[in-house]
C-alpha cells in the first residue's frame, strides 16, 4: 500500500488549523495534526513544499522508517516547525494503519492499561470569587481535576485568565486573538509571588484538601524565584506546578528541585525527545508536557515516554484548543495504552471546531476516551472547512512595568 497524496488543509473554525491528508493508493484516508499556534503557515508550507512531494510512492505502513526519514534522514533537524510537521505525518499513517487493520490506534500501541483518561479543565477568574465559580462549574460538568489561573491584584489582563463566569454557565473556548500584532500585556513577577499562595489557601479553604489542583507560571520565574513560589504552595498540595522557569535552559530547575518538593511540569514548548534528555535523566520533573502534536507525533512521545518511564516521570501531555481534535485523539490513545500516564489536558474545543472535526472520543466521569473507531477516530469535513478562512492570530507577549520584554 503506497503513498499516492499528502494535501495541507488550513481551517479556522474559531481557531486556527492545520491538517495533513495522506491517501493510500488503496483510498485509505489518514488525518494529521499539523497545527503550530501563531507559526501556522510555516508548518504549511514546510509540509507542502518539502515534505509531501518525498511521502509520495512511500509504502504507508513503514511509519518508522518514514519517522526515520524525516528527523535522522534531514539535515535540518528538531525545532517546532519540523516536529510539528513530522507529527502530522506519523499520526495520519497510525490512522492508515488503525483504518487497515480495523482497529483503534491504541491497540496497536499495546492495548489498553486503563479505563479512561483523568482530563484536567481550565478554570479562572479575575478574582478569586470568579475562580470559585468557574471551578464550581467545571466540576458540575464532571471534571475531577482543574488547573487555577488567577488575575493579580494592581494587573490588568493576566494570560491564562478568561473572562469570568456566572454560575452554571457553560464554558465553550478560548478563541484566538485575532489581531494582527501581538496584544502586550503586563506583568509584574513580585505582585505573582505575593498573590498566588492566598488563592491556594483559600481554594483548599472552600474546596477541602482531595480535588486535584494544577497551576501554570507559564515561564515566568527565575529559578529563585520559582524555588519560593513552590515552597509557599507546599502546604496546599498541588498535583503539579507548570512551566515555572524557562524551558528552553533545563538546567535552571536543578535549583528548584533542590528547595522545593512541589511536583513540576515541563516541556509544552519542547519538541524532542533531545530537549529532554537533562530533565529525565537528572529526574528534574515529574510530568512531560510535550504533545504528540508538537513532538513527532506518536513515535516521538512514546519513545520520549519509555524514557521517561525509567525515572518514575509520567505525561501530562500539552491539549489547549490550538491543537486540533486530530492531536488530541492522537494523545488520548497514547493516554490509555502508556504505562506512566499521568494526566491529560482538556480545554474543551468549542462546538464550531466539532463541527469542522468530528470526534469520537468521549468524557465521562472525569475521564477521556479515545472511543473505538478504527485509526484515530476523527474525521474532517472538507467542505465546511473551507468556509472557516485562515486569520493570522498571535499569543500575547507581556513585559514588565518598566517596559521589558520578559520571558513567557
Ligand atoms: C497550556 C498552555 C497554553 C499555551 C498555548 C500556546 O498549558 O495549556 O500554556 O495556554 O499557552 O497553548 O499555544
Ligand atoms: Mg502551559
Amino acid at each position: 500500500m503506497r503513498i499516492e497524496r499528502a494535501e495541507v488543509l488550513v481551517t479556522s473554525p474559531g481557531r486556527n488549523f492545520v491538517t495533513l491528508r495522506v491517501t493510500t493508493s488503496d483510498g485509505v484516508v489518514g488525518l494529521g495534526d499539523a497545527t503550530l499556534n501563531g507559526r501556522e503557515l510555516a508548518v504549511a508550507s514546510y509540509l507542502r513544499d518539502h515534505v509531501a512531494p518525498l511521502l509520495v510512492g512511500r509504502d504507508a505502513h513503514a511509519i518508522e522508517d518514514t519517522w526515520q526519514y524525516l528527523t535522522r534522514g534531514a539535515y535540518w533537524r528538531r525545532g517546532p516547525v519540523t516536529m510539528t510537521a513530522v507529527a502530522a505525518v506519523d499520526m495520519a499513517l497510525w490512522d492508515i494503519k488503525g483504518k487497515v487493520t480495523g482497529v483503534p490506534v491504541y491497540q496497536l500501541l499495546g492495548g489498553r492499561s486503563r479505563r479512561g483518561a483523568l482530563a484536567y479543565c481550565h478554570a479562572s477568574g479575575s478574582t478569586v470569587d470568579a475562580l470559585l465559580t468557574s471551578i464550581r462549574n467545571h466540576l458540575e460538568l464532571g471534571f475531577r481535576a482543574v488547573r487555577v489561573q488567577t488575575g493579580v491584584p494592581g494587573l490588568g489582563k493576566v494570560y491564562g485568565v478568561g473572562t469570568d463566569q456566572r454560575a452554571g454557565e457553560r464554558y465553550d473556548y478560548e478563541p484566538a486573538g485575532r489581531t494582527a500584532r501581538p496584544v502586550e500585556e503586563e506583568w509584574d513577577t513580585a505582585a505573582y509571588l505575593r498573590h498566588i499562595p492566598h488563592v491556594f489557601e483559600r481554594l483548599r479553604e472552600e474546596l477541602g484538601p482531595e480535588l486535584p489542583l494544577l497551576h501554570d507560571a507559564h515561564h515566568r520565574l527565575s529559578p529563585n524565584e520559582a524555588a519560593q513560589l513552590g515552597r509557599s504552595l507546599e502546604p496546599f498540595r498541588l498535583f503539579w506546578l507548570e512551566d515555572c522557569t524557562p524551558a528552553d535552559n533545563p538546567e535552571l530547575l536543578r535549583r528548584v528541585r533542590q528547595q522545593t518538593t512541589v511536583p513540576l511540569a515541563i516541556g509544552e514548548v519542547l519538541t524532542s525527545i533531545h530537549d529532554y534528555r537533562t530533565l529525565i535523566t537528572e529526574q528534574l520533573i515529574d510530568y512531560v508536557r510535550s504533545s504528540p502534536a508538537h513532538t513527532g507525533g506518536i513515535t516521538g512521545v512514546r519513545r520520549l515516554m519509555d524514557l521517561a518511564g525509567l525515572y518514575g516521570i509520567r505525561s501530562g501531555f500539552h491539549q489547549p484548543t490550538d491543537i486540533s481534535p486530530v492531536g488530541m485523539a492522537a494523545a488520548l490513545h497514547l493516554d490509555v495504552a502508556l504505562p506512566n500516564f499521568g494526566i491529560q489536558e482538556y480545554m474543551q474545543h468549542s462546538a464550531t471546531t466539532l463541527e469542522v472535526f468530528r470526534t469520537s472520543y468521549t468524557f465521562s466521569d472525569g475521564l477521556l476516551d479515545p472511543g473505538e473507531t478504527p485509526g484515530l477516530g476523527v474525521e474532517l469535513d472538507d467542505d465546511l472547512a473551507t468556509r472557516f478562512e485562515y486569520t493570522p492570530a498571535y499569543l500575547p507577549v507581556n513585559r514588565l512595568r518598566d517596559g521589558t520584554l520578559h520571558d513567557w
